[in-house]
Formats: structure tokens, sequence, C-alpha cells
């Protein structure tokens, strides 16, 4: 039986372009900033993104740790989404590692925070509150469904956090997923926060990694955290190497993602018994719903029929497409999730009767 693994774009595979790459990479400590492929690396992405400077780290989550201990000091406050990968899936690290209380406002469907709700979470000087140090958006948003921020949006919060004088830190795990969507240059999207990060492992497919830019001093601070939290990687030209290919050759293909993203979203829209509204998907994350209580139980029966998908708790469930996922498999996908929901109800039938 083939598996389609649809839990995530982290299980894509390197491509062979970048495990050729990585094998004739030309390699040097990176701590001493002597690894050629790594400094290669953190100059694309900063030009890609029309930001001063990058640098190269571990993971999607090591970099928005380093932007929080970068941008605040121990105490602050930090705004951002309750649904915010930062909040709900980074292990609470801003607030073990950096000390920085996070301070969550609510998320809309869009993965929007209302410019409103954040202006007014904004602390104002008084001995009792602490200082609001950093504002974060998420885009594209993974829990709303890959939803896309646009650069007018991002505009509008950034203008409000300058004129507090407070940083705007974005996590673009997946924001060439977006800038792909919108038809736009990716630095758009990045013009008016203090700081982003991209990953380089997920619909990009390099095997490990992640960048953070920002301006030149933010990231002379960022690599002193980075190699306090352990993450100087020495000769990491031989993964940079697989990041470099990403950016060269794996953007335009996300579109693909994205077309296949709405195909199985309008095949789960049609099965009995599952929820969704196909015309809010716009990149590759497509969330859908399940009888209340039943997300968990739905995952393990479609995991036994070879399709796997990762549950959100209660009724939602969630699909990811990538490299590596062919029409095809959608199709086949697809089959088998309505069939594993024909058994399932005749089977509930047979129970309740
Ligand atoms: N997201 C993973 C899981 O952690 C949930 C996934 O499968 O989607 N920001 C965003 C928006 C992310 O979606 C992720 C990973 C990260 C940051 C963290 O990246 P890594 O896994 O490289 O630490």
């Amino acid at each position: 039986m083939k598996i389609i693994d649809l839990r995530s774009d982290t299980v894509t595979q390197p491509t062979p372009a970048m495990r050729q790459a990585m094998a004739q990479a030309e390699l040097g400590d990176d701590v001493f900033g002597e690894d050629p492929t790594v400094n290669r690396l953190e100059a694309m992405a900063a030009q890609l993104l029309g930001i001063e400077a990058a640098l190269f780290t571990a993971s999607g989550t090591m970099s928005n740790l380093l932007a929080v201990l970068s941008h605040c000091r121990r105490g602050d406050e930090m705004i951002l989404g309750d649904q915010a990968h930062m909040f709900l899936y980074e292990v609470g690290g801003s607030a073990a590692l950096a000390g920085v209380h996070p301070h969550p406002i609510p998320n809309d469907s869009q993965g929007r925070l209302s410019t409103q709700e954040v202006e007014a979470a904004i602390r104002p000087p008084n001995i009792h509150f602490p200082p609001t140090g950093l504002i974060c958006l998420e885009n594209t948003h993974n829990r709303c469904g890959g939803a896309v921020l646009t650069s007018r949006y991002t505009r509008e919060i950034g203008e409000l956090a300058r004129g507090h004088g407070i940083a705007l830190h974005l996590d673009g795990a997946r924001l060439l997923n977006a800038a792909v969507y919108l038809g736009v240059e990716p630095a758009e999207l990045t013009r008016h926060v203090s700081s982003v990060s991209l990953c380089l492992s997920k619909g990009l497919a390099a095997p490990v990694g992640s960048v953070l830019c920002g301006r030149a001093d933010f990231i002379a601070r960022a690599r002193k955290y980075r190699k306090m939290v352990g993450g100087g990687m020495r000769q990491a030209g031989v993964i940079a190497a697989a990041g470099i290919v990403a950016l060269e050759t794996m953007v335009e293909r996300l579109a693909e993602d994205h077309a296949h993203a709405r195909m199985l979203a309008e095949g789960l829209a049609a099965i009995k018994g599952l929820t969704l509204d196909p015309a809010t998907v716009q990149t590759n994350i497509v969330i859908f719903e399940v009888r209340a209580g039943q997300a968990t139980e739905l995952q393990s029966r479609l995991a036994a029929a070879g399709v796997k998908v990762s549950s959100l708790g209660g009724s939602k469930l969630r699909a990811v497409t990538h490299y590596g996922i062919e029409r095809c498999d959608i199709e086949s996908a697809l089959a088998s999730i309505a069939q594993v929901l024909r058994d399932w109800s005749k089977y509930s039938r047979a129970i309740i009767n």
C-alpha cells in the first residue's frame, strides 16, 4: 500500500539537485563566519526579502526564538495571535528561555489580528505592566488554514508598531507560499516588518533549516543568541547548500501544491461526513472537520487506509500538500478517505442498531 503523507510539508525529501549540491558544497567553520556556502545562503535570503542581513538557523522554532531574544528584554510582553505557531507550538520557548510574556489576542479566520485589538493590547507606561517589546504576525497562517496576509495588511500593522516604537516580527515559515499566491515579490510582504523567519525545510523541500532576516545590528544580536542556544553549526554549508537550491529552484512550483490543495479541498467537501469551504483554501494547507470530538479517531482510520493527516484535536484535521505529492496522489487519497467514511458510518450504524 502506498502511503500518502499529508501530515505536513515538513516531511518533504530533498531533491536530487539538493543532494548533489550538499555533496559538493564548499565548507568552513560557520561559527567563525567562514562557511562560504552558509554566507551565500544568508546573502541570497536577505536579498530575496529585501532586508539588510540574514542568519541561517536550525529550524523555524529557533529563528522565532532568536527573534524574541533579540528584540525583547526579559520581562517584556509580546502581542501575538491566539492561533499563532509561536504561541501554540513552540514549547513556550519565548517564556521559558527569553523570559517574554505572551499576550495573545484573537486571530480572525484569515490569520489577521485586528488593528484596534493590537493597539488596545499595547501597554501604556504603568508600574504594574510589562512593557510591550514585540508584535508578531504569521504569513501564511498555519492554524488558519494557510491563509495569506496581504502587503497592505502587513503595512497597517507595521505602521502601528512603528508609531509605538515596537518591533514587528513576521513568522514567515511559509512566506513564499503567500508571495506565490498573491503573485508579488516576497520583499513586498516584508517591507514593513522588523524581522522575518523563513523556513527552507517545508514546501521548499530542503532537509533542514530556516533563515532569520533583519537589520544588521539585530542579526548580530541573533547570531550571539544562536550560539547561546547551541545553534552554532560549524560546517553548516553541507545543509545550507540544499537551502540555496531550495531558493533557486523550488519557489515557483509551490503553485502546484496550492492547486493540489484546492483539488483536495473540493473533493473533501463532497464527502459525506466532512465539512469545509474549499473557497477558503488559498495555499497548501487544508483544514477540514468531522463530527465533534472525532478528529483523532478519523486520523487513525485514515492512517490505517494509507492516508496520513494531522488531527488538530476536537473536530479538526489538517492535510498539507507538498513536493512529492502529485495529482494522482490527491485522487487516490480522496478515494480512500471517501471509503473510510463510508465504512465508518456503516460500522457506527451497526453499533447503534
Ligand atoms: N509547523 C509544523 C508543526 O510544528 C506544527 C507543521 O507541521 O506545520 N512557524 C510556522 C508557521 C510553522 O508552521 C512551523 C512548523 C514553524 C514555525 C516551526 O518550524 P520548525 O518545525 O522548523 O521548527
